[in-house]
């Protein structure tokens, strides 16, 4: 198994967390994505959209990293990151979607610029507003959370998963974090998955 990933992607993270928690070998390819390679004519023919992750598994190309995520757990369900019922695969599953739809695509209008361009380069109107539905979207997090551990239960799943590699900006989005969130990142950012995917920066 191959993973093309780069050590700073959010969305790469969540499966080499998921390839760790669960010990798989995989071998990791690193795209130099400053010098564009994921847009190279060997990477389009993988992943015509350019972006990483991609998983290659023995000619099975796949990519999107909720997708690669799945299919971690269907081939390797030891040791579980799913519940084991319908409703609470069906709770994992909103998860997903939902980081992706209501925290992925604004932590990007941050996260991109405040990591990788000089601030004359910053959109500070759209970063308000993104930030404006990200407390939004913790604010929810904050109620559901209750008094679990984990976002579905009291076990780590694929949820926590997917938030992960956000939650380990919380700060430098400058989101307004409640106590049960602050607790939950703190969790899942103490975890040797975690640990051992921390981007440089
Ligand atoms: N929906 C995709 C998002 C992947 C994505 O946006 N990856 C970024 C890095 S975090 C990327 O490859 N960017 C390079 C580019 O767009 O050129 C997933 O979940 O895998």
């Amino acid at each position: 198994m191959k993973l093309y990933y780069h050590p700073a992607s959010t969305f790469a993270r969540r499966v080499r967390v998921a390839l760790i928690e669960k010990a798989i070998p995989c071998e990791l390819v690193e795209l130099d994505l400053p010098a564009r390679e994921q847009r190279s004519a060997w990477y389009s023919a993988l992943n015509p959209y350019g972006r990483v992750p991609t998983l290659e598994d023995e000619g099975f190309v796949l990519y999107e990293s909720s997708a690669i995520l799945m299919y971690l757990e269907d081939t390797h369900p030891a040791p579980p990151l799913l519940p084991a019922g319908a409703r609470g695969r069906a709770a994992v599953d909103l998860h997903l979607r939902l980081c992706d739809a209501q925290l992925g695509r604004y932590a990007g209008v941050i996260l991109f610029p405040k990591r990788f361009l000089p601030p004359d380069r910053w959109d500070a109107a759209a970063m308000d507003a993104a930030r404006a539905e990200i407390d939004n979207h913790f604010a929810i997090l904050e109620q559901q959370l209750g008094n679990q551990r984990y976002l579905v239960g009291d076990s780590f799943t694929l949820a926590d998963v997917a938030y992960l590699p956000f939650l380990h900006f919380l700060d430098l989005m400058q989101v307004n974090a409640g106590p049960r969130v602050q607790a939950w990142t703190a969790r899942v950012l103490d975890r040797p998955s975690a640990r051992a995917t921390v981007p440089a920066r």
